[in-house]
């Protein structure tokens, strides 16, 4: 519903205005930024938020808030001058003077986590539109578990050129088309000017016709016209499929000399520039001042959204899933999944069962989501390799939103971005699988995870040469070392189904750490057959096997390796050699360790590492003089056995490399 009342559409240019003004005074001051896009966006930012955001800047995480995602993230100055105008605590003018500088939060782009009101950090151009593809099917899902009353709201991306330019985009927007997000609504700013000039440089693509193929519905609207736009936002809400609002803007709109030019992309104005804009706009004020009609016209957002959350709040009181909602909502029950996981360990030990340990995840996750009410599974098409799917999920789908299990399709980086989304949006905990080596199509969206601090879990299987017969393409040989390069990252490399249930229990329970669940194809002994409580993986590493006395050295292996390592041990005992054997399955979590832990797993003879992928990274365990079993070049196509002949990974060559420092 078209919410300005008594508002005056020259009331809304100022309020405009006033994002313009904020921002190319930021910049200035700054003396890096970029104009051009808020500038450009101003008018139709403001006819959203004037006449359609629900969002209250005193409540900021309040759950059925509509979502805004600046997608242009390079245009970070509309979200800040929004914020400043709207009245969010964090957001006084002193922030928009110390735009980009140490401390402030206004950092070059908007990042999560920073202030209020960003609801994801952007910048990585396509990222954010493909987020908010996860934040309307998360909306969507608890629709249907909660109902009109409790959850009912939309999301609002501004994208540019370069995010629909960008591979990504093309994933979003297919997915979003396919699941009917119809509370999903897209502004792009159609301003035909990106760094390198016209858009026609590089690019022909009907954008319209694209977004219309994949099942969208498409307006078109003159974006500096406050009631074209309006009228389309009330068509794209009403419409059942997600909208595109095509808004033909001009960058750097205000700037009478530079508008409409690539040149107020990313560099300041300039004083005269600025002094002349002031002129044209009929904006007598110094730097960094807003009259105080302006503030109050854009504070009335807030009221009229704060009357709405304590609406809801209401209906929240005596709704009956009140209960489940919140729970939903909270961090997951860590008691209760520790308890489930125990027992279910304990069974293990004794069971000893030889499994592929993406058969063990699949066997933890009957547990985990059993236990946790608000999981949701997926798999970029890999659900029956991934195993990803627990016995009682069900499909979402576009006609049936009650499900939890996404089918991604072929998609894995839009998989990441959407379940970066799902977990921003709150009330649902995702994770997804694929081949560990396409870790790479999911890479950005991983590393956005990680800096943004949600705990998303990559579900990545097949994580090695001992994949077999599909080869080199298939098998990872550098990604662990590149995703433990990865900071915020945990990275799990499990030995056998205890470590890898003791994983999925840190996973679940983890509050600002992603994860990634680096599991085997092939079977797998269980080697923790003496239960004990406490999640030993959560030390990193630890002593699996002491040796029989003093060591004379210590073998240090991850997942499947830990096998051969074992046996190594056996070899080495048979010769009268002492070997110890640690099993690494977390390298973060044992860096973090204090020196005196480290030093007792690892003790002081020589140590010998093995690992089906390259050392980089090994030198958390070894020193120079140290020993590796691994890889050094890409793999290739055979049986499993056969290859980890040919490239060395045999209890024989770690017997060899122990010998050879001892
Ligand atoms: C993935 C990615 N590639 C490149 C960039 C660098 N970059 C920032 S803005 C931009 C051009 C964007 O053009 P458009 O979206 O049309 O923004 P406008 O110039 O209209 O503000 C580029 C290439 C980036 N931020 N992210
Ligand atoms: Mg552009």
């Amino acid at each position: 519903m078209n919410q300005m009342t008594a508002i005056s559409t020259s009331m809304e240019t100022k309020m405009a205005n006033a994002i313009r003004v904020l921002t190319m005074d930021a910049v200035q001051a700054a003396n890096s930024g970029h104009p051009g896009a808020p500038m450009g966006l101003a008018d139709v930012a403001t006819v959203l938020f004037n006449r359609f955001m629900k969002i209250d800047p005193s409540a900021d995480k309040w759950p059925e808030r509509d979502r805004f995602i600046m997608s242009a993230g390079h245009g970070s100055m509309l979200v800040y001058a929004i914020n400043h105008l709207l009245g969010y605590d964090d957001m006084g003018m002193d922030q928009i003077r110390n735009f980009r500088q140490m401390g402030a939060r206004t950092a070059g782009h908007p990042e999560y986590g920073h202030a209020k009101g960003i609801e994801v950090t952007t910048g990585p151009l396509g990222q954010g539109i493909s987020t908010s593809v996860g934040m309307a099917l998360a909306e969507r899902m608890l629709n249907a578990r909660f109902g009109d009353e409790l959850m009912d709201h939309y999301t609002y991306v501004l994208a540019g050129d370069g995010c629909l330019m960008e591979g990504i985009s093309h994933e979003a927007i297919d997915m979003a088309g396919h699941m009917k997000l119809g509370r999903l609504i897209v502004f792009w700013d159609d301003n035909k000017i990106t760094i390198d000039g016209a858009t026609d440089v590089s690019t022909s693509t009907d954008q319209k016709a694209r977004f219309a193929a994949a099942g969208w519905h498409v307006l078109k609207v003159n974006g500096h016209n406050a009631d074209e736009i309006a009228d389309a936002i009330e068509e794209a809400r009403k419409d059942p499929r997600p909208s595109m609002i095509a808004c033909r803007t001009v960058i750097g709109q205000g700037a009478p000399n530079k508008a409409g030019s690539h040149k107020v992309h990313g560099a300041p104005l300039g004083d005269e520039e600025i002094k002349a804009t002031r002129v044209a706009l009929g904006w007598d004020l110094p730097a960094f001042e807003v009259p105080q009609d302006v503030y109050d016209a854009w504070r009335a957002i807030s009221v009229r959204g704060n009357s709405a959350r304590l609406e809801w709040e209401n209906r929240l009181k005596n709704n009956d899933k009140a209960d489940a909602f919140k729970v939903s909502f909270d961090a997951p029950d860590a008691a209760a999944l520790e308890a489930a996981i125990n027992a279910y360990k304990s069974q293990l030990s004794a069971d000893a069962p030889k499994v592929a340990t993406r058969k063990a995840s699949e066997m933890a996750l009957e547990i985990v989501n059993g236990t946790l009410p608000n999981t949701v599974g997926g798999s970029a098409d890999l659900t029956g390799s991934n195993l990803t799917k627990s016995s009682e999920m069900t499909a979402v789908t576009a006609d049936d939103y009650s499900g939890d299990y996404i089918h991604y399709g072929i998609r894995e980086h839009g998989m990441a971005a959407a379940m970066n989304g799902i977990a921003l949006h709150g009330g649902l905990k995702p994770y997804g699988g694929t081949f560990l080596v396409f870790a790479d199509y999911c890479r950005p969206s991983m590393r956005l995870s990680a800096l943004m601090g949600v705990p998303v879990t990559y579900v990545m299987t097949h994580d090695s040469i001992g994949l077999g017969e599909d080869g080199p393409t298939h098998q990872p040989v550098e990604t662990i070392a590149s995703l433990r390069a990865m900071p915020n990252m945990m990275v799990f490399r499990p030995a056998d189904a205890v470590e890898t249930a003791e994983a999925w229990q840190i996973a679940m329970t983890s509050e600002t750490t992603p994860s990634v669940l680096s599991l085997s194809r092939q079977g797998l002994p269980t080697v923790r057959t003496s239960h004990c409580d406490r999640n030993k993986s959560a030390q990193g590493a630890y002593v699996l096997r002491e040796a029989d006395g003093a060591r004379d050295v210590t073998l240090i292996a991850t997942g499947s390796e830990v096998e051969i390592a074992m046996d190594a041990a056996d070899q080495l005992a048979a010769k009268g050699i002492k070997a110890a054997v640690v099993s690494a399955p977390c390298f973060e979590l044992f860096a973090a360790q204090d020196a005196a832990t480290r030093q007792a797993v690892l003790g002081d003879a020589p140590r010998v590492g093995c690992e089906a992928a390259i050392r980089q990274g090994w030198d958390l365990f070894l020193r120079p003089e140290d020993g590796f079993v691994g890889m050094t070049g890409f793999g290739a196509s055979a049986p499993a056995e056969e290859l980890y002949k040919h490239f060395g990974i045999t209890s024989e060559a770690l017997v060899a490399a122990a010998e050879a420092r001892i």
